[in-house]
């Protein structure tokens, strides 16, 4: 164990090897920044208070590290920082991969599960020392690639699972000369999770759908989640040997959608990094350049893995194998992606949780206290928070909307997600071309050739040309519920835990979705 004085001796920026090590603070800091482990996981500054822990448990898995998700005091994956009331910020951040930082009263701890390990420390400006801990990360794990970022349509925001094979052909159509770079499909074609074969709702196979974006003159797009299965596909019948166990012999519950509990895929197990290989090979050979990897999460999970090696590195293996077969030319966008285990094997990341038609969610967000629910404000809040991985990877913000049905956003927070994703120069939407109206046609045109000069003036303020935009809006966290919310929150919460309950409020969004899906007039 390492000890150090933060004091006026401290240097500026140094690196230390241990495998746990603590730095003494002189006072109280005044916040702490929070890095969730995932995509979708909460990244921001808050104060020292604990927070709640988020509900249910039963998705724990899909949305924070589940080793630390009832920890109390201030915690961060990989990477931690203070802030003093002066404004200076010192950060501690791990430059290898099973690590885990601490704020315990005045002491700011790292620890690496297993030996020893990089530290990187820094003090100073904020933005400084996220861009040089950014650096030494690069060094190691390599820098951001060099592909142009793409322009994306993606199914999913519009239509979810209810995709099928007709509808996103007139589509495909009816984007026409809308400057989109890739058509990507998301989920809804496969048959199961884990069973990635085209359902019946795609009778000429994803080859043809392929074809038929191509033919658009449009690269292909496809959404999969190679990481992980549902309970009832044949992949996890046919091979249980093939998924995570914890050291009891149980499965290790990988969070619960779709209707059903899911499971991981162990990426020691050599079998199943054939079978990664073999399926994007597959993707590829169907015509799809363009991918999404999402619910990666999966295969970071702690469990007894067939090799007794750290999670973040089995993980980190299996996307290694995962890369390789899709080959570099392949753009490969991380989606629910354990963060530093990702960096240099991915073009771009998914650095916040899911954006949706509205700004805040009362039941998920408020009642339940989960930042990492789909909601525009808790996607603008984390990606802003994650903006110093830039150098690292292409950071996606998620799509944006110019769409007035189906919507509750105001113009103004739907502007603020466009200047997001002008910020991270990462541009995509879900909105169908049949429901726009001619003007939001010329934005979203317009809004896609947009090349602006950016500046980030401060953490939340950006000069985007010659225009200011503050994103400070998107930060606060709600207030803990209290009263009768906090009641309500309780029932839900609990509630929660129970897979029935979850498919009930799933089927009654789907239900939503299909029917205005009979609305449309294609
Ligand atoms: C497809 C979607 C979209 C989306 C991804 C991901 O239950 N959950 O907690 C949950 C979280 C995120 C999520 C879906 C479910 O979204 O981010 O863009 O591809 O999967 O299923």
């Amino acid at each position: 164990m390492t000890t150090l004085d933060f004091n006026e001796a401290f240097p500026s920026e140094q690196i230390v090897s241990a495998s746990s090590l603590t730095l003494n603070l002189p006072r109280h800091p005044k916040r702490f920044y929070r890095h969730g482990w995932q995509s979708w996981s909460l990244a921001a500054w808050t104060d020292l208070n604990p927070l709640p822990i988020q509900k249910p448990t039963l998705l724990h898995p899909m949305q924070i590290d589940p080793v630390y998700a009832k920890e109390k005091r201030p915690h961060g994956s990989w990477v931690g920082a203070v802030e003093f009331e002066n404004g200076e910020i010192l950060l501690l951040g791990s430059l290898g991969l099973d690590a885990h930082v601490l704020l315990n009263g005045s002491h700011l701890e790292g620890k690496y599960k297993a030996g020893n390990g990089e530290w990187f420390i820094a003090h100073g400006d904020g933005l400084e020392v996220f861009s040089k801990y950014a650096d030494e990360l690069g060094k190691r794990f390599g820098e951001r690639t060099n592909k142009a970022a793409p322009r994306v349509w993606c199914s999913w925001y519009s239509l979810y699972t209810a995709i099928d094979e007709s509808m996103l052909c007139k589509i495909f159509d009816e984007l026409g000369d809308l400057p989109f770079d890739v058509l990507q499909v998301d989920d809804g074609w496969q048959k199961k999770i884990g069973d990635w074969e085209a359902n019946e709702k795609f009778p000429s196979g994803m080859k043809a759908l392929a074809d038929k974006i191509k033919s658009t003159g449009h690269k292909a797009g496809l959404w999969l989640a190679p990481l992980i299965a549902v309970k009832s596909s044949k992949l996890f019948r046919e091979h249980p040997d093939w998924f995570l166990k914890n050291a009891r012999g149980k499965f290790v519950p990988a969070g619960f959608n779709w209707g059903e509990q899911l499971y991981a895929l162990d990426t020691t197990h050599p079998a199943v990094l054939d079978w990664l290989a073999a399926l994007m090979k597959q993707v590829r050979a169907w015509g799809f350049d363009y991918l999404k990897l999402d619910f990666l999460y999966g295969s970071a999970l702690p469990g007894r893995h067939h090799l007794e090696i750290p999670r973040e590195t089995a993980y980190r293996n299996g996307l290694k194998v995962l890369r390789e077969a899709m080959g570099k030319d392949a753009f490969f966008l991380a989606c629910g992606a354990p963060i530093l285990p990702s960096l240099g094997l991915c073009d771009a990341m998914r650095i916040g949780p899911d954006v949706s038609a509205a700004w805040e969610d009362h039941l998920e967000s408020i009642l339940l206290y989960n930042p990492t629910t789909p909601t525009t404000k808790n996607a603008i809040r984390t990606t802003i928070n994650r903006l110093w991985l830039s150098p690292l990877a292409q950071t996606d913000p998620d799509v944006v909307y110019f769409r007035s049905n189906e919507i509750s956003l105001t113009s103004d927070q739907k502007s603020l997600l466009q200047d997001l994703a002008l910020v991270c120069d990462f541009r995509a939407t879900s909105d169908l071309p049949q429901r726009l109206t001619d003007d939001q046609r010329k934005s979203l045109r317009l809004f896609l050739e947009y090349k602006p000069t950016i500046k980030q003036t401060s953490p939340y303020v950006f000069k985007i040309d010659e225009r200011i935009v503050d994103f400070s809006p998107a930060m606060p966290l709600p207030k803990p519920p209290a009263g009768f919310d906090a009641v309500l929150g309780k029932i839900a919460g609990c509630l929660g835990n129970y897979g029935w309950a979850i498919k009930i409020v799933d089927m009654l969004k789907l239900n939503v979705i299909e029917k205005m899906k009979k609305k449309l007039v294609i």
